[in-house]
C-alpha cells in the first residue's frame, strides 16, 4: 500500500489497547496500524511518543456574545489555534440564538465567523427563544443539516427557558435523533442569593461562589433528567461541579437513562479560594457554575474513574481581565455583573494528561475516551475520535516524560491571562495533525486559517442507553400509534 505520511515508531493508543509501532495516512485518513510499515511520502518518527487521537474539544465558546452583550476575547481563528496547540484538532463550539432570532440567521452567522478556523469543526446550537417557528422549522432544518445537539438553560433571565421550554425542545430533539445540552442551576435560587448578598452589601468577587449554591445544581440537575425522562429524550449535562449533581447522573446513568455527562478541569484544579484572591483578582475566577472545595474535587475525580462523566471539556469561555471582558461595568463591579466564564481550551488536555494519567487516576485509554472518542461518538462525529483504519487521521503526538509550566503565552489565545498560570504539568503534546495534515509542530503553527472544515454530524448515538421509559408517556404514544 501507498501512504502519504507514516508515522514511525509510536505507542499507538487504539480502544482496543496501546501497541507499539507505525500507523500509515492516505488521503488523510488512517490506512493501516501494523508492527512496521515501510515507505510513505513523509515518514515522521515518533520516537516512541504517544500516538493518540486528537482531542475533541466539546464545549468552548468562540466569537460567540454572551446573554449580557459580551464577546468571547477568541475568534475562530485564535481559539482554533489556541485549541490545536493545546492537543486538539477538532472542536464544537457554540451557535448562540439570542431572543428574536431565527435559526437561519444564527447558523448563518456562525458559518461566516467558522470561516477562520484552522482545526475541523461543528456547532451545538444555543436555543433561548423556543417560538412555534424555532420548534418546527428552525430546529429541524439545523439538525438536518448535522447540527445534530443543542444547548439549553435553565438559569439566567435571558436564557432560562423554563420546564414548559424545556420540554418543548426536548420532544424535538427526541424526535430528529438530536442530544439536548443542559446548563443545570435553579434560576430562582440564584436570584434569592443575589438579593440576600446585595442586601448584605456582600458583592465581591468572592461572593460569586455563595450566590449558585451546590443544591441550585443539584436541585435543577435532578429536574432536567425527570424531564428528560419524561419526554425519552436523551441529556446531556454540561460542566456537572458537585458531588450531589454526579452522584444523581451516576443513579440515573446505572438505571439505564439516556444521560450523558461532563465535567471541566475548573472544578478539579480550583477552589472558591480562588475567587478570594486580593482585588478583583477573584473575577478572573467567576464561572457558572462556580468552583468548590478540594472535597468536591476528591469527588469528581472518583466519579470520573467510576464513568459518571463521558468528557473532560474546557467550557473555554475567555472573557480578558479588562473594560471588553471582565471588567466591563467597571474595576470594581458587582460579581453579578462580571462576565461568565475563563479560559482553557490551550490546558484542558495538558492538564487532563497530567493530573490524570501521570498521576495515575486514570489509564491512557481513558484519557483518550474522555478527551475524544467519547464526544465523538456521542455527538455524531462517526469519523473522529479513534485511532482505527478508516478514520480520519487527526491525531496528537504527546512526549509524555516532557515538563512545561503553564504560561499565558503558551496558551496561543486572545486572552491577558490563564487560570492555570503557574501550574507544573508533565506531557506535552507536540505534533498535531488534521485528516493527515501536520498543524503544529516544533512549537510552531503549521496550518493556515480556514483549513479547517465544517463536520456534519450524524444522530445521537445511544448504543448502550436504553432509557428508563415513564409508563404515561408509553401509554399516551401507544395508544396514539406513534
Ligand atoms: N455556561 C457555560 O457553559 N459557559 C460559560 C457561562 C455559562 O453560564
Ligand atoms: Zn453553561
Ligand atoms: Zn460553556
Amino acid at each position: 500500500m501507498i501512504f502519504d505520511t507514516v508515522i514511525h515508531d509510536g505507542t499507538i493508543v487504539t480502544p482496543g489497547g496501546t501497541f507499539h509501532g507505525d500507523l500509515g495516512i492516505t488521503e488523510g485518513r488512517i490506512a493501516a496500524l501494523a508492527e512496521r510499515l515501510e515507505g510513505g511520502g513523509r515518514r515522521i518518527d515518533a520516537g516512541g511518543r504517544l500516538v493518540m487521537p486528537g482531542g475533541i474539544e466539546a464545549h468552548a465558546h468562540i466569537a460567540q456574545e454572551s446573554s449580557a452583550g459580551v464577546m468571547s476575547a477568541d475568534d475562530y481563528r485564535s481559539g482554533s489555534i489556541s485549541a490545536a496547540f493545546g492537543g486538539n484538532t477538532c472542536f464544537v463550539p457554540f451557535a448562540a440564538q439570542h431572543r428574536g432570532q431565527s435559526i437561519e440567521n444564527v447558523i448563518a452567522t456562525y458559518d461566516e465567523r467558522s470561516k477562520s478556523s484552522v482545526i475541523d469543526y461543528s456547532y451545538h446550537l444555543i436555543v433561548s427563544d423556543p417560538t412555534e417557528d424555532v420548534l418546527t422549522r428552525g430546529l429541524p432544518t439545523a439538525f438536518a443539516r448535522g447540527i445534530t445537539s443543542l444547548k439549553v438553560f435553565m438559569t439566567y433571565d435571558l436564557m432560562n427557558l423554563g420546564d414548559a421550554g424545556m420540554l418543548s425542545i426536548l420532544d424535538v430533539a427526541r424526535e430528529n435523533g438530536a442530544l439536548t445540552m443542559v446548563h443545570a442551576e435553579n434560576n430562582d435560587m440564584v436570584k434569592w442569593m443575589n438579593a440576600k448578598l446585595a442586601a448584605r452589601g456582600m458583592t465581591a468577587p468572592k461572593y460569586h461562589a455563595i450566590s449558585r449554591p451546590e443544591l441550585a445544581e443539584e436541585e435543577a440537575i435532578n429536574r432536567a433528567i425527570s424531564l428528560a425522562r419524561l419526554t425519552d429524550a436523551p441529556l446531556f449535562i454540561v460542566h456537572v461541579s458537585t458531588e450531589g449533581g454526579a452522584e444523581l447522573v451516576q443513579k440515573a446513568r446505572l438505571e439505564g437513562a439516556k444521560l450523558f455527562a461532563e465535567t471541566c478541569p475548573q472544578y478539579l484544579a480550583l477552589t472558591r479560594d480562588d475567587l478570594d484572591r486580593p482585588g478583583m483578582e477573584g473575577a478572573k475566577y467567576i464561572c457558572s457554575p462556580p468552583v468548590r472545595d478540594h472535597d468536591t474535587q476528591e469527588a469528581l475525580w472518583r466519579h470520573i474513574r467510576a464513568g459518571t462523566f463521558d468528557s473532560v471539556s474546557s467550557d473555554h469561555a475567555p472573557y480578558r481581565f479588562d473594560e471588553t471582558g471582565k471588567l466591563m461595568h467597571g474595576a470594581d463591579a458587582p460579581y453579578p455583573k462580571i462576565a461568565n466564564g475563563m479560559p482553557g481550551i490551550a490546558a484542558r488536555l495538558p492538564w487532563l494528561f497530567s493530573e490524570g494519567v501521570i498521576k495515575g487516576r486514570i489509564s491512557l485509554e481513558d484519557f483518550a475516551a474522555l478527551s475524544s472518542a467519547n464526544a465523538a461518538r456521542i455527538f455524531g462525529m462517526t469519523k473522529k475520535g479513534r485511532i482505527a483504519p478508516g478514520m480520519d487521521a487527526d491525531i496528537a503526538i504527546w512526549n509524555p516524560e516532557a515538563t512545561r509550566t503553564v504560561t499565558l503565552a503558551d496558551q496561543h489565545d486572545n486572552m491577558d491571562y490563564t487560570p492555570f498560570e503557574g501550574l507544573e504539568l508533565t506531557g506535552v503534546p507536540e505534533l498535531m495533525m488534521t485528516r493527515g495534515e501536520v498543524i503544529v509542530a516544533d512549537g510552531t503553527l503549521h496550518a493556515k486559517p480556514g483549513q479547517g472544515r465544517f463536520v456534519a454530524r450524524d444522530r445521537v448515538n445511544l448504543s448502550g442507553r436504553a432509557g428508563i421509559p415513564v409508563k404515561e408517556t408509553s401509554l399516551m404514544r401507544a395508544e396514539a400509534g406513534e
